[in-house]
């Protein structure tokens, strides 16, 4: 056939398998090749029946995302899909789908448009696309309602999770579960249907018929309160058409649907994460597997919040831990936290007691070295102390192999004076964790100046294991994520003494997407830790500190935020935020010190602020090399930070809006407020006057 689909005969039956490495993606070429083949088949008189499979892990892992991205960017022809999963359909010999791996979205639908379908017990099935802002665009909203039922279909859209073959088989979606090999299974299985009358999905209309549409109002008004997303309500709308329209008009209706959710913001946002998320695993200059640092076994020092979040992301990734702390009690509480972690992981239904049970287990606390010698990783979480962490590192040195990593949770210290401490550079690394570090899905991975690359290998191969999406970050003060989210939090401040209230300029980056606001933020990381940040930076970069007299004020007053009850905000028992009433009038005087006038300020103002001086800072961040592409940095914000994943990340974002009207405002407030915190980068400036990108 092609080298995108081979046909071969086994005997009466045809069988074409697709073969587009890596994911065997459904592009339009391999759609209009694959139903090539199944006609040449299907006008071949020896052939009886055909079976369509994948070739290498998987059988269709969706629509290929890269061609629907130049087609929402209006650089390719509109997705056609829908006309060769038709003329498989019309086959006049029966197709067996025969699944492996994942059938996700576009390859869901080709398995739809087959007559039959078995999957191996491990394969997943699902439709994705709403993560991607879209629908499903190639007949799914009509054929999936046929045989799953449109209640069914409209919940599998709007989540878009995937399920086991097995689930999917009680549902309708799949005829047989392959036992053993699938292709001599899907063989035995095509003669067995080889006779019997054909029957396309786009005719079993019975399941559409006995719809309940309480249950689909139901659903819409459910995603009504949730968080805004088009592409949800287009789902519903599309498997409400499947109910109300003949197929053909149906599959009309979803083209339309599908079409205005490609072309929004929010689904070229999503395409542009799916494929930063997959980037910034790759190191550039360092090809291959990092098999030289195998990870099997790690320790964790200190068992406080950050190590025991550690110690249950290592656990309940199945890796065994020994987790050290100074004493008995304080390792008696560490343990309460992690039991605590699974407890609510076990009620939230994501594990089973007993898989709780199992991952605890694996977990050996100690208050010596006992076993350190075993390890591969060992993973430092004590006090942010320089001479502290050195100390640890240097008793680490004395007790591990040669070939075992030492990684540092450091936040804010230099990974290179840490790593004086240990006396072995080459196997020293940060591993920034975000709390809480079993949750938290982003890994700053910080090499030092002299950390072997294989190292840093290694740990980003781990921080995958773990679930995280690892991301390296320059040795530079803030690495990239603290970084650049010290100036949101710094003109969040400096708003509240110009005028604005604290409510004002949470509520504004909240209604921007933000998952809480910079003053909100302050409060639950602590006044006084804000403060003892902003004094590292002050050590590293005098010249880069203008403090925020409000936010001395708090801290001289002991309101640290929620942990004392009051910082920007009042908390009660609830730790709901209240307006704390002694703030208007600390600000008042604070302006009158500074002979300034309070005013109003907008919120546009406020998002502007706060916003496009994480960006210019992003900026910085990239033209030094501390990321290696921008994406990195929409990966940390989205991932660490609770930057809208529908706005794309903070640098994705720029793009969307223009660099040269993110310039123009920051040169806006350049004039305002002084360059030494508003300069622009030199990269924004540049990029903004060639008219480029951050993402070009
Ligand atoms: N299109 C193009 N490339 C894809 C792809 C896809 N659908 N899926 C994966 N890749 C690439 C990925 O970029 C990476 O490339 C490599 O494959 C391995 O991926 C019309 C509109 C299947 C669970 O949303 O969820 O169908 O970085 O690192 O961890 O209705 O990939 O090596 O160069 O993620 O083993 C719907 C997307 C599309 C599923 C495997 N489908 N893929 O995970 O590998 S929209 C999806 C995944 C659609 C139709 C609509 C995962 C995976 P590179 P990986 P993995």
């Amino acid at each position: 056939m092609n080298e995108l689909v081979r046909v071969s005969l086994q005997d009466d039956v045809g069988v074409v398998t697709i073969d587009n490495p890596p994911v065997n993606a459904l592009s339009s070429a391999v759609a209009k090749s694959l139903a090539a083949a199944v006609l040449e088949l299907a006008g071949n008189d020896s052939i009886r029946s055909i079976v369509v499979l994948g070739s290498g892990s998987t059988f269709i892992a969706g629509a290929d995302i890269r061609e629907l991205a130049q087609i929402g960017a209006g650089e390719a022809p509109p997705l056609d899909l829908l006309s060769p999963l038709k003329s498989i359909e019309d086959s006049p010999k029966p197709v067996v789908m025969a699944i492996h791996g994942a059938a996700l979205g576009g390859g869901l639908e080709a398995a739809m448009s087959g007559h039959y379908r078995v999957a191996v017990p491990g394969a997943q099935l699902g439709m994705p696309e709403v993560k991607l802002g879209l629908i499903p665009g190639a007949g799914g909203t009509q054929r999936l309602p046929r045989l799953v039922g449109p209640v069914q279909a409209a919940e599998m859209c709007i989540e878009g999770r995937s399920m086991g073959a097995r689930e999917a088989r009680d549902l309708g979606l799949v005829d047989e579960i392959a036992e053993g090999e699938l292709l001599p299974y899907a063989l035995r299985f095509a003669r067995q249907i080889a006779s019997r009358p054909i029957r396309k999905t786009r005719d079993r209309d019975e399941k559409l018929r006995s719809v309940d549409p309480a249950k689909l109002q139901a659903l819409r008004a459910r995603v009504a309160t949730e968080p805004p997303s088009r592409a949800r309500v287009a789902a519903l709308d599309a498997i409400q058409a499947s109910i109300e329209l003949p197929f053909d008009t149906g599959c009309q209706r979803e083209a339309e649907l599908f079409n205005a959710c490609l072309q929004s913001v929010e689904s070229r946002a999503a395409i542009h994460l799916f494929f930063a998320e997959r980037a910034a695993a790759k190191i550039p200059g360092l090809a291959g597997s990092p098999k030289r640092f195998e990870i099997r076994k790690v320790a964790v020092v200190g068992a406080g919040t950050m190590g025991t979040g550690i110690t249950t992301a290592f656990a309940q990734s199945g890796i065994p831990v020994l987790l050290k702390e100074v004493s008995e009690e304080a390792l008696g509480r560490g343990m309460a936290n992690i039991r605590a972690n699974f407890d609510r992981a076990v009620g939230k239904g994501r594990l089973t007691q007993q898989a709780a049970e199992d991952r605890v287990a694996g977990i050996h606390p100690q208050i010596d070295f006992t076993g350190f010698e075993q390890v591969d990783l060992v993973v430092e979480a004590v006090f942010e102390d320089l001479a502290v962490k050195q100390t640890v590192m240097a008793d680490l040195s004395k007790t591990v192999r040669p070939e075992c990593i030492l990684a540092t949770n450091t936040s804010s210290l230099d990974v290179d004076a840490i790593a004086s401490g240990s006396g072995r550079a080459d196997k020293t690394i940060g591993l920034h964790f975000f709390s809480p570090a079993n949750v938290m899905r982003l890994l700053e991975v910080v090499p030092g100046a002299q950390t072997d690359p294989d190292v840093t290998a290694a740990c980003m191969a781990m921080g995958k294991r773990l679930g995280k999406f690892a991301v390296v970050a320059g040795n530079r003060p803030g690495f990239i994520g603290n970084r650049a989210f010290r100036p949101y939090l710094r003109e969040g401040r400096f708003l509240v003494e110009e005028g604005a209230s604290v409510e004002e300029v949470n509520e504004a980056l909240v209604r921007f997407g933000m998952g809480m606001g910079p003053l909100a933020v302050d409060d639950l990381i602590g006044i006084d830790v804000s403060r003892h940040i902003e004094e590292q930076f002050g050590r590293s970069d005098p010249a880069s500190v203008r403090r925020s007299a409000l936010l001395e004020a708090l801290y001289r007053a002991g309101s640290f935020g929620q942990k004392t009850g009051r910082g920007w905000s009042d908390y009660g028992a609830d730790r709901k935020p209240r307006p704390n009433p002694e703030l208007a009038a600390l600000a008042e005087d604070d302006a009158a010190k500074a002979g300034t006038k309070r005013r109003h300020i907008s919120p546009d103002e406020i998002v502007d602020r706060c916003i496009c001086s994480l960006i210019n800072e992003g900026a910085r961040i990239l033209e030094e090399g501390t990321a290696y592409r921008a994406s990195d940095i929409d990966v940390v914000f989205v991932h660490g930070y609770g930057f809208p994943a529908w706005r794309g990340g903070p640098m994705f974002y720029a793009d969307t809006i223009g660099l040269d009207t993110v310039l123009a405002k920051v040169q806006g407030f350049q004039e305002r407020f002084g360059s030494d915190l508003w300069a622009p980068a030199p990269l924004l400036a540049e990029l903004a006057r060639s008219g480029g990108t951050f993402s070009g």
